[in-house]
């Protein structure tokens, strides 16, 4: 155990774009950051170490799964959820209540949190701020989130403003639940919906708390990307400037590119694991369907600007194949190329922070993006 302090400290500023180093008990982290989706232990389809080659530097777990199977006392037992997975560098826990959201009729929410039905077996859980704390330290997260409910939209402002304020109170009771550790981290989640007196109230609670770093919440629901980039310019400078910004549950190289030059330095989605395990591709000139029958011939491989084992040993026409016939290898490859394209796009993104010229880069990337297939 080091006695280092978590912080993030800035490399470099592009207008509101930064780039910059996430210091943690498990390691460094360079950001802007994509953190892979490792929901109950592991990131589909992936060993840990093929995530590695990929360049991803912390990677994400969830409280839900993992403390209904196989449970986080078990974890803990087991010498904590690194050791588990053998992932040795950081992991950041969502704190359950975005996920028991997701079960709809099966839950119930009050001031005190949230009751509900595993989806495994049906037998019945409680989650309150206290208690996701708890588990998210027995999991031995380097980064713990605060318990919160993120309401569906559209919604009234009404039912925004008595949410977010139930999830401020949650946040406090998060905090003073959490055990600080050298080199861990507790994050805030800012609520609001798209309303921004709401957001603005929110991320001035949070401070008035204080946390090592502060989450957005509450977008990615379905809202046009309009209104989330909206959202982000009205939150953003009511951030600590000092501090990691981490928007949640985005998206895709659109959405995270465009949240970059608004500030974010944080990103975690489903979407390049879940579409390499449905032949969906990210590649530089946009998404290839790899079930399409026109790359039964084609010998070139998914992105030649990729050099994933993908892309370096197979032919699209094999992809292609193993998708047709349903192998598992097929997603094995393709979310292995997926999650290289979105570290790959981070370093770029990184690096053209550090030389200053990100507008220019976005607009190849955007221009590269709408040029469709090579
Ligand atoms: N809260 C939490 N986790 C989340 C979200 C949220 O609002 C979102 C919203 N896109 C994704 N994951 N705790
Ligand atoms: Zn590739």
């Amino acid at each position: 155990m080091t006695s280092l302090k978590f912080h993030w400290t800035q490399q470099a500023q592009d207008h509101k774009a930064r780039a910059g180093i996430l210091h943690t008990a498990h390691g460094d982290v360079i950001t802007p950051t994509f953190m892979p989706v490792g929901t109950v232990g592991t990131v589909k389809a992936m060993t840990m170490d093929a995530v590695r080659s990929t360049g991803a530097g912390i990677v994400l777990g969830n409280t839900y799964h993992l403390m209904l199977r196989p449970g986080a006392e078990l974890i803990h037992e087991l010498g904590g959820l690194h050791k588990f997975m053998d992932w040795s560098g950081p992991i950041l826990t969502d704190s359950g209540g975005f996920q028991v959201m997701s079960l709809g009729a099966l839950r119930k929410l009050n001031e005190e949190g949230v009751t509900f039905r595993s989806h495994i077996d049906g037998s019945t859980y409680k989650l309150t701020p206290e208690s996701s704390t708890d588990i998210q330290y027995l999991l031995d997260a380097t980064i713990t989130m605060c318990f919160d409910e993120c309401p569906a939209l559209p919604a009234s402002h009404d039912t925004i403003a008595s949410s977010m304020r139930m999830s401020m109170r949650w946040a406090e009771r998060s905090r003073k639940r959490f055990k600080t550790r050298p080199g861990y981290a507790q994050f805030g989640i800012v609520q609001g919906g798209i309303e921004p007196d709401l957001r603005i109230e929110s991320a001035e609670a949070l401070n008035k708390i204080g946390f090592e770093g502060y989450a957005i919440g509450g977008l990615a629901v379905g809202e046009p990307q309009e209104q989330m980039f909206e959202t982000l310019d009205v939150t953003v400078p009511y951030l600590p400037s000092d501090k990691p910004r981490y928007l949640m549950g985005v998206g895709t190289p659109q959405d995270m590119l465009g949240s970059v030059m608004r500030g974010i330095d944080m990103f975690d989605c489903v979407m390049p694991t879940r579409a390499g395990r449905t032949g969906r591709a990210y590649t530089s000139r946009g998404t290839l369907n790899m079930k399409n029958a026109c790359h039964i011939h084609d010998r070139r491989p998914i992105d030649p600007e990729c050099d994933c084992l993908a892309c370096s040993k197979h032919s699209r026409a094999y992809i292609h194949h193993l998708f047709r016939s349903k192998e598992i290898l097929g997603a094995m490859l393709l979310t292995w190329h997926n999650l290289a394209y979105y570290q790959r796009l981070m370093r770029t993104i990184h690096q053209a922070i550090l030389d200053q010229n990100l507008e220019e880069k976005a607009t190849e990337l955007h221009n590269d993006w709408n040029k469709g297939d090579w």
